[in-house]
């Protein structure tokens, strides 16, 4: 095993803004507003402040799959957050995630606005305002909302962990990119493995966890993701291939994944979306990433 240049911790951390990581412009030890300014508000009565990755895309997803349900109570505005450009750290941002992280949802259509953050707390808000692609029976409930929850503790692993150290990472360290690529082969053969028996992550039917799993582990399966496919050997997840090629068959699915889109194809990019029409000139079949 090679090893990376020696590093003994201080005794007490300090921020190196100049760390050189891909992402040291916007990263930041301390949490809270940088900038003042208001988010947009459009006309309807959800707004969501968001942007085309695998968490902002779980929730253009479900939007998209509730009013081709006819919820028209799903109607909403997509804004584009630059996070490349701190526009999470804006104090419109931040009264609506003191986190500084998309997505983050405003539910405008009562009295009071009620802010929602975290894509999987958003997709069970949803789910439960529209009563959709949440069971109500309890075994299938439990399954779905264990699913969700195994998706928002598992992502990190690969996103942060994987992902960051074999694609970001200024330096490849075989030690991080080993422990994470082992970590992220088990995820996906807990995947394969429930799904060799069922069509959907919550069982016969496709629910929020699928809306929550697909953008990350179908599309790594894909090859889409840290262009990791060969490396990560994906088309061995038979199981995980066939729900993801399920999922990219629908709709909304393809919708979805266009809304705050900033990369590949020009056509396939909707960066904000304030009515159905705003699809009509993209075209679908252009979003392979
Ligand atoms: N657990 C959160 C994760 C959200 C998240 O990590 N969002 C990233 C983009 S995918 C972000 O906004 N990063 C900006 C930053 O870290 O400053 C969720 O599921 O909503």
């Amino acid at each position: 095993m090679t090893n990376p240049p020696e590093y003994t911790p201080p005794k007490v951390w300090a921020w190196n803004k100049e760390n050189g990581g891909q992402f040291a412009s916007i990263n930041r030890p301390i949490a809270g507003a940088t900038h003042e300014k208001d988010l947009p508000v459009g006309r309807h009565p959800l707004q969501l402040y968001s942007l085309g990755t695998p968490n902002g895309v779980k929730v253009t997803i479900m939007l998209e799959e509730l009013l081709a349900l006819g919820h028209t109570g799903a109607e909403y505005d997509a804004w584009l957050i630059k996070i490349g450009d701190g526009d999470q750290f804006s104090s419109g941002f931040v009264a609506v995630n003191p986190n500084s992280k998309i997505p983050a949802l405003l539910d405008r259509s009562g009295p009071k606005p009620i802010r929602v953050f975290e894509s999987g707390a958003i997709l069970m808000y949803l789910a439960e305002k529209f009563g959709a692609f949440l069971p109500t029976a309890p075994v299938e409930r439990a399954e779905c909302l264990s699913w969700l929850f195994w998706q928002m503790g598992s992502a990190p692993y690969l996103g942060g962990g994987f992902g960051h150290f074999y694609a970001y990472a200024p330096t490849k360290i075989e030690y991080a990119i080993d422990r994470f690529a082992m970590e992220v082969k088990r995820q996906l053969d807990v995947l394969d493995r429930r799904l060799a028996d069922n069509a959907y992550l919550g069982g016969k039917d496709y629910t929020i966890a699928d809306m929550a799993v697909f953008p990350w582990y179908g599309g790594l399966v894909k090859g889409w993701q840290y262009d990791a496919g060969e490396f990560l050997n994906v088309t061995e997840y038979k199981h995980v291939q066939r729900w993801a090629d399920a999922i990219l068959e629908r709709p909304a699915v393809g919708r979805g994944r266009m809304v705050n889109r900033v990369r590949g194809e020009l056509s396939s990019q909707l960066h904000e979306r304030h009515d159905a029409s705003d699809f009509d000139t993209k075209t679908q079949d252009k979003v392979t990433g």
